[in-house]
Order: C-alpha cells, then structure tokens, then sequence
C-alpha cells in the first residue's frame, strides 16, 4: 500500500503543468511523489506543440501529477496516463465506446474527452497533465470534434476526489515491470489496428493502417505502399475502414 498522494487545489493558474515546474524547481526537486496540483481555472492551459488548451472555469478537471519516472519507463508515460485517463472515463460512461489515440488523447465515440501533455523535469521526474472535460456544454468546447463527462450522461464528480484517483492509480501503474506496461498500452491503444492518417510535424501526411508500439511508445504505420514507418510525433485522425473513400471519424488537435 502507497500512501495517498497529496493533492494541491487552487482557484486558478496559468498552466497546472507550469505551477508544478516552478513549486518543483523552487524546491530544489524536493517534492513528494506523486503531489498533484489541480486548479478550476487555467489562464493559459497547454496542449502540445504550443497548441492550447481551453476550459471555461470550474467545468473540467485540470491536473498534474509529478511523477518520478524510470529510464525504461519514462517514453511510455504518455500512454501510461492515457491508459489510467481512459479507466476513468470509462467508468464514469461504462455504456460508452472509450478510446485511447496514440499518443496522447482519450475519445468517446470518437470525440475528445480528454488530452494528456506529459513535460520531462530532468532524467527522474517528469509532469503528467490532464485535463478532461467534465461539465462542458456544447457551446463550451472548442470547435473540434469534443465532447464531456455532462454531454455523455455521466455524473458529476468531485474534481479533487477525480484528481487523487487518477494519482493513485498511476502510482500502481508506473510501477509494473516496462515489458508487462508495453504489453498493456498495446491492448489499450484503439489507435492499433486502425487505418490512420498520420500528420507529421514537417507538415507532410500519411496514410496506412498502425500495427504495432514500438518498446519506447513510437507507432508503426504500414503504408498503403507496404513501407513501414515509425512515428516518433505527430497528429493521427483514425479513418473508417473502407476500400475506396476513407472518412475521417476525429482529428488530433487543430493543424
Ligand atoms: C493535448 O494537446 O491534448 C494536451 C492537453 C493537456 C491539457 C492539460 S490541462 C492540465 C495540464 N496543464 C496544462 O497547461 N496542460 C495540461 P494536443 O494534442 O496538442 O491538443 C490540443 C488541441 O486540443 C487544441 O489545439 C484543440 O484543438 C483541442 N482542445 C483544446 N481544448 C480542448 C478541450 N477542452 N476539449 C477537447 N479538445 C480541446
């Protein structure tokens, strides 16, 4: 048994991934494992890429988790939050199609729930941010595929209690052995399997189908041609399966 994970709320912030860094480096590196901070209003949220993250106040939960990680571990600690994320949606919407999309957003029926940005502190700890849509109207969310806990028919939960659970629960999480981890991203990951079109960062796109996770949490595209190629960054979309037209069913954040 761990103990509890000590849980910071604030009214408000500009980033909970930001606040954590300046506590951590302010501190001289000595927090507690595992201390979240969580906030109902972000000035500045952050997605990846220098994208946005956006929340009106109190309507989400908005967290993150300082989280000493192991060499072996750490490139999978992305999926690892996204696994942990994807329990608790789907426990909060047990009737619903929840899906983990490589590398770093949780879906419901193909929209939006949830995005992950994890930040690496130094070679032993690194900052997991959650942020997932809990109260959210449909004028709420931003024009993206997105959805809420609200729009799906969930409850409302309290945000610290949500917050202690997804801490605790990556706590266990992070320490199984690397190999037994990757093997469990892989059941988890909706991406594997999928055709997908991949949106590199150079700008350039491409298309075939994801069928496997490399040990350091890259995906592996075979394309239409049957090359394959390793994704280390980038936005997927997964497509319908259909021979002649494919169909996007999501975007990976705005290009
Ligand atoms: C992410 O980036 O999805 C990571 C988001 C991480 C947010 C948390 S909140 C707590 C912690 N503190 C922070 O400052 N950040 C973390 P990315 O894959 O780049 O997706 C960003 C894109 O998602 C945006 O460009 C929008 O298209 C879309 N987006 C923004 N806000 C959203 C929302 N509330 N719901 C759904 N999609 C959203």
């Amino acid at each position: 048994m761990h103990d509890l994970p000590l849980v910071i709320s604030l009214d408000h912030t500009s980033s909970t991934n930001s606040h954590l860094a300046n506590m951590w480096r302010n501190e001289d590196g000595q927090l507690p494992p595992f201390l979240t901070v969580v906030t109902d209003f972000q000035g500045s949220g952050r997605g990846r890429l220098g994208r946005e993250w956006v929340a009106p106040a109190g309507t989400s939960l908005l967290a993150s988790i300082l989280v000493p990680t192991k060499v072996d571990h750490s490139p999978l600690l992305p999926l690892a939050v996204g696994v942990v994320v994807s329990d608790l949606v789907q426990s909060l919407l047990p009737s619903k199609d929840v899906q983990l999309k490589w590398p770093n957003d949780v879906l419901v029926a193909g929209k939006k729930i949830s995005g992950i940005l994890c930040e690496q502190l130094s070679p032993e700890w690194a900052i997991a941010g959650i942020g997932i849509n809990l109260l959210q109207t449909a004028d709420q969310l931003p024009p993206v595929p997105a959805t809420s806990i609200a729009l799906e028919g969930g409850p409302a939960v309290s945000r610290d209690l949500l917050a202690l659970s997804l801490a605790a629960s990556l706590q266990d999480l992070i320490e199984i052995d690397p190999v037994e981890l990757h093997a469990l991203i892989e059941h988890r990951c909706s991406t594997l399997g999928h055709r997908v079109l991949v949106s590199l960062p150079v700008g350039t796109t491409l298309e075939g189908r994801a069928i496997s996770l490399e040990s350091d949490g890259a995906l592996r595209v075979e394309d239409l041609t049957g090359t394959e190629h390793i994704i280390r960054a980038g936005d997927i979309a997964h497509l319908r399966t259909s021979a002649t037209a494919p169909q996007l069913t999501t975007q990976g954040g705005r290009s």
